[in-house]
Parts: structure tokens; C-alpha cells; sequence
């Protein structure tokens, strides 16, 4: 029986394990004490059964490489549930279906589903254990790969279980990789996993409850980082009034010393770790890493709101990354690090493209486990790296500050080539989160469905992750900012992807991107030159240096009103973004856009 062993006497949790245990048949139970023991005996298990192959030690110490199933390589969202009550109270923009039958569908899949397989029962804590912002999750899974992967991006083990006590609640994360083993079965070097019609990815908002099945991989089985940390979480920001977002956090500091933390959101595949771990060209600023994916953001008594980053590492895309685009990455990564579909050199290290030089000579192995023939990709585009956050050598030293950080600047981005200057601010919180609304991203490859050049909205880069109707999410933005007392942050919008017609980037951005920074900075420090605009405030002139290549006429460009932009933008999101969201789209939205209309006139 797993209970005479357990490390806890909460009763909920017991219950619960010993209801997983009965419906999926493990050959044992584990709990999980998140120790480096624990940690080495998981990797161990992964290189036994084939499924991960250790780095040289000499180059790249305590680092291993995994190769998952090409059908298992990234999230699935068109396998992700948001299963409430009402379909209404998932809204439009997610996949919905009734809990009742989506459960009784799903214990289907579960049982017996861990035959021939540990079961692990991992304690996680999201935020430092014990802040008054942190959540506790406990997750069920099949899987040394998750258990390993959760040790790095959570804080797992007996601590957790001491703060949740006999009668704490805590968030059940169920998790199987759908693949019983016969007896006498072995992975033998298969990524185990299910077919793509029985992967599901399901969250029960209303039970702050999640299930997921039949994927191994990334924010489909880590489920503290998508899955709690965003979707059931942002329910329950809803519920509390709190913010849960997908927003990186970083420390921003001028030459003087005086400091402001900045939160961001982009949609996935905008250079988000790039910007948290960003070395700034201007001299004596310096930016450092709070967090790069997530930030869960409460008021504090002085009426500010304070972030905590609830991860422990980063799950960061590989390809693309280098010493030129993110050098402080490249340091986090030097060791401790699981890699999962990146390709093998002959040296026993890690290769990717984008990753700033030639692989070695001899064979190069590609994502797949085949001698690369370089008329392929070696690495398979959502490659990852798992890392722990403390190796970063510009983490901040409050990125574990139980109280959080005090948040002074909002950023909003995505990929535009057009109308959307480098920077503008919003003219009022309500303006900032019709700026939210309607962020965007370009389409850069024709991809199923999606025309290439055409933007694709990503509201708040929430999308894919708000566990309920994004129409009621906007309210709920709107509504933090009436909080009483509240010194709200500046909201901001950045475009450092803007280009020429005939393709040329305006903009270098990387550490360039200080310079923008800087004068967000200087806007909340009271010193920012400023103009009004009919889009909101921007810098003036020469309140913004242009870095060498970026002639006075490209600056001019970046920071121009483009009018005729901006009324195909209004049209868009008037005929095709807003309406998406029905009658629940907030009123003061409407307004919002009206306005601009009116003020670009
Ligand atoms: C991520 C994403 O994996 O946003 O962080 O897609
Ligand atoms: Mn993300």
C-alpha cells in the first residue's frame, strides 16, 4: 500500500493518491523528496532504458540528451480542454467539453495505464516555499523524464509537504504518458507515449484540478508551468484578484542605481528569455533575469502590485539561441541541463541551428537519432533546454523574494513589420489593456491554416493559456485597474521587429533593446521626454539614441504615427479580432477603440 510509507499525513492527498493508484495499476508508488539523489536516480533509469544519453562530462558536466517521439515534440493545442461547467465559461477561444464526459472518457485511458511502471507523487511548490504568492501542486506522473524536468523548473520535496500540512490544499496535476508496459517490457530506447488522438491535456478550472494523458513532452507534462501556473491559475486570479500571466520579469538598473522592474508579454517565439537575460549596449544600465515565461503578480499594502516568478528554471527553445542572442542563456546551460531534440555532435555536445557556429568534424546525430544529412533541420525547431534558473548569471537577487518584486512597467510585443512603432505608452491603465487586447504576432511561415504576412492576434500572449473566457479576462484586467488605492505600472507597447518594405530590418534589436528600456525607465522615474500622441505618449526627440546602422530616417520611421496603419488595424480588430468575443467583450474596449479612431481622424 503506498500510504504506510508517505511522507505526509494530509488526508486530501493520501485519498487522492490511493484513488490514482487503484485506477492506474503502477507496479509501485514513489514520493518524490526532490533531492539530487532522487534527481541522479531518474537520469539513471532515462540511460538505462535507453531514452537519454549523458553529454561529456569535460565539456558540459551533469548534462543529458533526450530524444522524444516525432509525434511528441510540443504542446497540443488542439488536444488542450478547458473543461468548465459551461461552455460559456470557457469562451470561444478555447477547446470545451462537458467535465462528465470528458472525465469518463479519460478514466477510460487511465486505467491500468501505469502497468509495468513506477508511479511518482511529486510535491512541487510554484514560488518560493511559503511566499504568501505561492501555490502547491502536487503531480502524479509515469514519468522519470517529468520528474527530473519538475526538480529543475519547480521547487520539489519534503519542504513543500512540511507549509501543506495536514489539511492544506493543494492543486492534483494527474499525469500519465499513456504507454502500459507488459511484463517484461522495456522503453528500450522508445520515447514512450500515446497516439495524437488520445493525448489529452484537460483542466477543470472550476476544481482547480488537471489531467493530462498520452504526451511526455514540455508544458503537456511539466504540468506546473502551463497547465497550473497559467490556466488554472489565472481562474483563480480571477477569483482572488490577483494577475497570473504569461509575462517574463526583469530587474532594470541606470547608472545611478535607482531600480525599476519591468513585466512582458509577448506570444511564444518573440525572443521573451532573450529580453529577460538581456546585456544592454547602453553603458552603466544593467537588465537582470526574474523570470522568462511567467509571472503571477498581487497587490502589496502600498498598493502596488508585486511579481513573483513561480518557476525554478527555464524551459527554454534551443534553436536560435547563441553567444550573440542570448550569451547569458549560453552560461545557464553549461551544465545541470537536460536538453530534449537538439542534435549530437561527435564530441559528445549539443548542436542547433542559430547557434552561432559550425558543428565539430565528424557525425553530427539529428533530433531524430539519424546521422544528419544537413538538407534537414538537426535540431527539431522546438527544441529545449531545461536549466536551472539559479545558474543564470543575471539572475536578480530578489528573483526568489517570497515578497516579490514592486512592478513599475507593462510591456506588450509581438512580431510586427509594420504600423506598430518601437515604442508607445498608454495614455491610462484602461488604454494599456485595450493595448493587451489586441497584440499580435505576424505569421512568418505558411502554416495549416494561417496565410503568411497575416497577424495573428494573441491577446495578452494569453491565449493559449487563459483557463477561461477571455471576454471575462479583459473585465478582469479592467477591474484591477478600479482596485482602490492601486499605483498601478505603466503599460507599454514595443515592436522591435518593424522592417522596410522591401524587407530590412529597421531595428538591430538583442542588447539594443536597452535603449528602449531606458526610456520606459525614465517614463515611470518621473525624467522621460515625452510626446502626445494620438497612439499614446513617445519618446521625443532625441530622448532615444539610435544605435549605430539605424540611420536618423529609420528612427524617424520607428517612431512615426502611421496613420494609414493604424485605421487598417482599427478595421481589423473591429471586424474580425473583437468580435470573437461576443457580447462578453467589455464596453470600455469599444470605447477604446472608438477613441482612437476618433483621435486618428
Ligand atoms: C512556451 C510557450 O513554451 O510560450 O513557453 O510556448
Ligand atoms: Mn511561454
Amino acid at each position: 500500500m503506498p500510504a504506510t510509507n508517505a511522507p505526509t499525513t494530509n488526508s486530501q492527498l493520501l485519498n487522492w493518491v490511493e484513488e490514482i493508484r487503484a485506477m492506474t495499476a503502477p507496479d509501485r508508488v514513489q514520493w518524490c523528496d526532490g533531492s539530487a539523489d532522487e534527481y541522479a536516480a531518474m537520469i539513471q533509469l532515462a540511460v538505462d532504458a535507453g531514452l537519454a544519453i549523458q553529454l561529456d562530462p569535460a565539456k558540459r558536466p551533469n548534462c543529458y540528451l533526450f530524444r522524444s517521439d516525432p509525434s511528441d515534440v510540443a504542446r497540443v493545442e488542439n488536444r488542450t480542454y478547458i473543461a468548465s461547467r459551461t461552455a460559456d465559461d470557457a469562451g470561444p477561444t478555447n477547446n470545451w467539453i462537458d467535465p462528465e464526459a470528458l472525465k469518463s472518457t479519460m478514466r477510460g485511458l487511465y486505467k491500468g495505464c501505469m502497468a509495468g511502471r513506477t508511479m511518482y507523487v511529486i510535491p512541487f511548490s510554484m514560488g518560493p516555499v511559503g511566499s504568501p504568492i505561492a501555490k502547491i501542486g502536487v503531480e502524479i506522473t509515469d514519468s522519470p523524464y517529468v520528474v527530473a524536468n519538475m526538480h529543475t523548473m519547480t521547487r520539489v520535496g519534503s519542504k513543500v509537504l512540511e507549509v501543506l500540512g495536514a489539511d492544506g490544499a493543494f492543486v492534483p496535476c494527474l499525469h500519465s504518458v499513456g504507454k502500459p508496459l507488459a511484463p517484461g517490457e522495456a522503453d528500450n530506447g522508445v520515447w514512450p507515449c500515446a497516439p495524437l488522438d488520445s493525448k489529452y491535456i484537460s483542466h477543470f478550472p472550476e476544481e482547480r484540478t488537471i489531467w493530462a494523458y498520452g504526451s511526455g513532452y514540455g508544458g503537456n507534462a511539466l504540468l506546473g508551468k502551463k497547465c497550473l501556473a497559467l490556466r488554472i491559475a489565472s481562474a483563480q486570479a480571477r477569483d482572488e484578484g490577483w494577475l497570473a500571466e504569461h509575462m517574463l520579469i526583469l530587474k532594470l538598473t541606470n547608472p545611478q542605481g535607482r531600480v525599476h522592474f519591468v513585466a512582458a508579454a509577448f506570444p511564444s517565439a518573440c525572443g521573451k528569455t532573450n529580453l529577460a537575460m538581456l546585456v544592454p549596449t547602453v553603458p552603466g544600465w544593467t537588465v537582470q533575469t526574474v523570470g522568462d515565461d511567467i509571472a503571477w503578480m498581487k497587490f502589496g499594502a502600498d498598493g502596488r502590485l508585486y511579481a513573483i516568478n513561480p518557476e525554478h528554471g527555464f524551459f527554454g527553445v534551443a534553436p536560435g539561441t547563441s553567444s550573440k542572442s542570448n550569451p547569458n542563456a549560453m552560461k545557464t546551460i553549461e551544465r545541470n541541463t537536460i536538453f530534449t531534440n537538439v542534435a549530437l555532435t561527435a564530441d559528445r555536445d549539443i548542436w542547433w541551428e542559430g547557434i552561432g557556429y559550425d558543428p565539430p568534424a565528424g557525425e553530427v546525430v539529428d533530433w531524430k537519432g539519424k546521422s544528419w544529412d544537413r538538407k534537414e533541420v538537426a535540431a527539431h525547431a522546438n527544441a529545449r533546454f531545461t536549466a536551472p534558473a539559479s545558474q543564470c548569471p543575471a539572475i536578480a537577487p530578489e528573483w526568489e523574494d517570497p515578497a516579490g518584486v514592486p512592478i513599475s512597467a507593462i510591456l506588450f510585443g509581438g512580431r510586427r513589420p509594420g504600423t506598430i512603432p518601437l515604442v508607445h505608452q498608454a495614455r491610462s491603465w484602461q488604454h494599456g489593456v485595450f493595448l493587451g487586447s489586441i497584440v499580435g504576432s505576424e505569421v512568418t511561415a505558411a502554416a495549416l491554416d494561417l496565410q503568411a504576412g497575416t497577424v495573428r492576434r494573441d491577446p495578452f500572449a494569453m491565449l493559449p493559456f487563459c483557463g477561461y473566457h477571455m471576454g471575462d479576462y479583459f473585465a478582469h484586467w479592467l477591474r484591477i485597474g478600479e482596485t482602490p488605492g492601486a499605483k498601478l505600472p505603466k503599460i507599454f507597447m514595443v515592436n522591435w521587429f518593424r522592417k522596410t518594405a522591401d524587407g530590412r530590418w529597421l531595428w538591430p534589436g538583442y542588447g539594443e533593446n536597452s535603449r528602449v528600456l531606458k526610456w520606459v525607465f525614465e517614463q515611470c522615474d518621473g525624467t522621460g521626454q515625452a510626446v502626445q500622441t494620438p497612439i499614446g505618449n513617445m519618446p521625443a526627440p532625441g530622448a532615444l539614441d539610435a544605435p549605430a546602422g539605424v540611420s536618423a530616417d529609420d528612427l524617424a520611421e520607428l517612431l512615426k504615427v502611421d496613420r494609414e496603419g493604424w485605421q487598417r488595424e482599427i478595421a481589423d480588430v473591429r471586424e474580425k479580432h473583437y468580435p470573437k468575443f461576443g457580447a462578453k467583450l467589455p464596453k470600455a474596449l469599444w470605447d477604446e477603440l472608438d477613441g482612437l479612431q476618433a483621435r486618428l481622424a
